[in-house]
């Protein structure tokens, strides 16, 4: 090995330095102790730069290739973070090299290039199709989308079996669970029917709706999210299951009494400028 090679090698940073997976473990870590991702559940992808991930990993050496079912041409080149297939969130935090990969998105657009992590073998999360036709779809309305999240949020879950599904009731009834919501999600959150996870069924639907929502309910299964960081994303996952878990404690404490008038989300929405989605609230 030249001299050269050699110093290039040792100039690489230690990739527990890299922000995007010190981020990875604190959120897989949080969303565990919310009870929201037991087992195997959940999964999270993040887009990140190619020349920040060059500080840390060689990216021109390529552990593995694995297909994709789907077509990712529009993501051509593009590095992400990615859980693992199978892999616990409890466990992302002692073994991240394990629990966590790092992908680029190969030339042929049908298969990914593991550079990092999957350490015994594994694969990127079952989910990859929903979430990379997601990003796809939110890049197209954000270009400075950089995260999709999801998780088995236990109170918005269980809503899916007890209220109506109709992204309209469901989102209403959310916003009047707690004054910030429709501040945090003017557009409301989509209702999805049941579908099988892992699909290419359940990733174009999901990517469909995140043309016009962040937020996307699957039913009887889990909520998916998008954001331009992982705070962010979070964030909005946690108001949404808050609200949830309001309307699970107003129900059990024997209904609504008084509620959000619609005077006062008009004055919510003049307040914080924003303009909520028009196919569920009339300004
Ligand atoms: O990866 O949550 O939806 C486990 C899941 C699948
Ligand atoms: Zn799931």
């Amino acid at each position: 090995m030249s001299k050269k090679i050699q110093l290039e090698e040792t100039a690489l940073e230690n990739i527990m330095q890299f922000r995007p997976i010190q981020e990875m473990i604190e959120v897989t870590s949080n969303l565990y102790r919310l009870g929201w991702d037991e087992r195997n559940g959940g999964n999270i992808t993040y887009l990140v730069d190619e020349a920040e991930v060059q500080k840390y990993i060689d990216t021109t050496k390529v552990i593995r290739n694995s297909p994709m079912s789907f077509d990712g041409k529009e993501l051509v080149g593009k590095y992400f973070l990615v859980t693992g297939s199978g892999k616990y969130f409890k466990n992302v935090q002692s073994d991240p090299e394990n629990n966590l990969g790092i992908l680029r998105v190969a030339e042929d657009a049908h298969s990914v290039d593991l550079l990092w992590g999957y350490s015994d073998g594994g694969l990127p999360t079952s989910e990859l199709p929903a979430h990379f036709m997601s990003h796809i779809a939110r890049l197209a309305v954000d270009p400075e989308n950089r995260v999709v999240m999801h998780c088995h949020a236990t109170h918005l879950l269980a809503m899916t079996f007890s209220h109506e599904i109709t992204s309209k009731a469901i989102t209403r009834t959310l916003w009047e669970m707690c004054t910030e919501c429709l501040v945090v999600f003017p557009e409301g959150i989509k209702v999805l029917p049941w579908l099988v996870p892992g699909s290419n069924e359940i990733g174009e639907a999901t990517a469909k709706a995140m043309k016009d929502f962040r937020l996307v309910l699957w039913s009887f299964h889990g909520v998916y999210g998008a954001g331009r960081t992982i705070d962010e994303t979070f964030g909005l996952i946690e108001t949404a299951e808050k609200a949830a878990e309001v309307y699970t404690y107003v129900q059990a404490q024997g209904g609504m009494k008084q509620m959000i008038t619609d005077e006062n989300f008009k004055a919510l929405a003049k307040q914080f400028g924003v303009t909520p989605n028009k196919d569920f609230f009339e300004m």
